[in-house]
């Protein structure tokens, strides 16, 4: 640390004011944002280049499940103008085109180093600056270190024996080859059936030549329904970007599809069923968050809407055990976030798929040839990781992260993450997060925007104060974990283990529940935010 600190100084000419880890949305609008406030920003980018999730997740199949027209910056009135989505919910190579747009358009990679990635974060109490060590060994000083670090960056692999000893090609699906892979007619395995192994088993069950699917929990999904916006659509949307936005401004997650006053128990079963009908024919995520009022909190509801979805998947499955099997038992519907699927069961019906339970012959280990399950050996030329991520605080977790005396951050977030706002950690003064947990979630870039305005305010406010230092007070950090807590309970999804609750089997110690993001609404979320701002940010202690 000493050496790093050195040559932090030896670079004290052009010293900068903020460090930001990440070049994704989070990071480049971040950076846009501070260099109107004249500040000199080093980005930090583990990548080769802009884009974050979307630089690294290229797997087959890889789009959008939130409207591409809700999806992209608001900032630019003129880059709205100028940008033409290709279709309702946009690919990944489209997505990846669009934020390398925008670095070009705002010169954004003058700041940003790519392959850069961050080992270490250390705060020295007596300069108030962070020093950050990349893995390289450099090391930068700021006193100011924003962390645009992504919630789904941690990607995780399977903690199954014999991992290393497959003799053919493995990825993971968070770092699938630029170059693609040639699955033309290879015999294919997938481990995973979350939200990224439906696109990709989606895609790719065409062309591989066998494709097995290894099911530890099946997942409810509902049609995406994507189509290429047409001309006619693309004058309409762009005449009409600030009634978009409004709208989800308005809704608790900031898509465009807001929850129905209605509640499921309350209609008739012949209601209940028409608006189902209808969600489940309509694009996007009408289904899952423009549903009756009572489906994500109400058991009762949530198995009446349950039901709706397994009559779907039994219709569309023609092997009637195989349709069991892919129906999920262990969670009710909308629990976990929902996948959004383009055929995704009908691919059962494909002579070259077969679906593996593996709660019924679980995996015993990887061999060179293969999966070994109880039951037999899975000869596979190559195997898909669909495994996830270490959600929200995994990519904290796995940088060294130190505040005054030494203190840890994965230390100090071991049971649960204390924060307040979910922008600003408990015992890490300067330490500035953009979508860290405990802020409202659901559509990323808005909600991204709403928190990088909200920290420019700050460091503004700092910088028109004079201040060098801006900490938590710890009665503001414990209102805000009640607070949060109080909003997480009754949810149904709470109670249920997925990456939105903390859980991953692969990571040690990632087995307990935990509340992880802000669930009273964006609504709620940016009224509270707001007053803190307006008041002058008296919950804060600034030096
Ligand atoms: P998810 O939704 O966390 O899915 C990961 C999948 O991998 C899930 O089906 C897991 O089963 C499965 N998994 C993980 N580890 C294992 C092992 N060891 N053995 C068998 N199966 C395993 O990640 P995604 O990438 O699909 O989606 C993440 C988010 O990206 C998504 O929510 C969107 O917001 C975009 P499990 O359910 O744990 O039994």
């Amino acid at each position: 640390m000493v050496a790093a600190a050195q040559q932090a100084d030896t670079n004290a000419s052009g010293r900068p004011e903020a460090i930001i880890i990440g070049a994704g949305i989070a990071g480049m609008y971040q950076l846009v944002r501070l260099r109107e406030l004249g500040m000199r920003v080093q980005v930090l980018e583990a990548g080769g280049d802009v884009g974050g999730t979307w630089y690294w997740n290229r797997y087959p199949g890889a789009r959008f499940d939130s409207e591409s027209w809700t999806y992209g910056y608001s900032f630019s009135a003129e880059l709205l103008q100028e940008w033409n989505w290709p279709e309702h919910f946009a690919a990944q190579p489209d997505t990846l085109r669009y934020l390398n747009h925008v670095a070009e358009r705002f010169d954004l990679r003058r700041d940003i180093r790519f392959n850069a990635r961050v080992n270490a974060a250390h705060f020295d109490d007596s300069t108030n600056a962070w020093t950050v060590t990349l893995e390289s060994g450099e090391a930068f000083c700021a006193p100011l270190l924003i962390s645009a670090l992504g919630p789904l960056s941690a990607h995780t692999l399977p903690n199954i024996p014999g991992r290393e000893s497959f003799a053919g090609t493995a990825h993971h699906t968070a770092r699938w080859p630029c170059a693609g892979v040639d699955l033309k007619d290879k015999r294919v395995g997938i481990i995973g059936t979350g939200a990224t192994a439906i696109q990709t088993i989606q895609t790719i069950a065409r062309e591989v030549g066998h494709l097995t699917v290894f099911q530890r929990t099946p997942n409810w999904a509902a049609p995406l329904h994507n189509r290429p916006i047409t001309a006619e659509e693309q004058l309409r949307i762009k005449a009409s970007y600030p009634e978009i936005f409004e709208r989800c401004r308005q809704t608790s997650t900031c898509f465009i599809h807001q929850t129905d006053p209605r509640k499921a128990l309350e209609v008739s079963a012949a209601e209940r069923e028409a608006f189902w009908e209808k969600l489940y024919a309509e694009p996007g995520f009408g289904i899952w968050v423009g549903n009756f009022q009572d489906v994500l909190v109400d058991a009762e509801a949530n198995a009446l809407a349950s039901a709706f979805m397994a009559k779907k998947i039994r219709e569309r499955v023609k092997d009637p055990t195989v349709a069991e099997k892919l129906i999920p038992k262990n969670h009710g519907f909308g629990t976990r976030r929902l996948p959004l699927e383009s055929g995704y069961f009908e691919v059962y019906n494909q002579p070259n798929v077969r679906l593996v339970d593996i709660n019924e012959t679980p995996i015993e280990c990887i061999t060179p040839r293969g999966i070994r399950t109880t039951a037999e050996e899975h000869e596979l030329d190559v195997l898909i990781y669909a495994t996830g991520f270490d959600g929200v605080t995994g990519p904290y977790d796995r940088i060294d992260i130190r505040g005054p005396g030494g203190l840890r951050l994965k230390d100090a977030w071991a049971d649960t993450p204390r924060t307040y706002l979910g922008m600003l950690a408990e015992g890490f003064p300067n330490l500035l997060m953009v979508l860290g947990p405990h802020t409202a979630r659901g559509n990323i870039p808005r909600n991204i925007e709403e928190i990088v305005d909200w920290l420019t305010g700050l460091v503004r406010h700092m910088r028109g104060h004079d201040q060098a230092r801006v900490e938590t007070r710890p009665e503001a950090v414990q209102e805000w974990a009640d607070h949060v807590e109080q909003a997480a309970a009754g949810l149904l999804f709470s109670q249920v283990r997925s990456w939105q609750t903390g859980v991953n089997r692969n990571v040690e110690g990632r087995d307990v529940l935990r509340v992880l993001g802000y669930y009273g609404g964006a609504v709620a979320y940016r009224r509270q935010v707001e007053a803190v701002a307006a008041g002058g940010y008296r919950e804060l202690r600034f030096g």
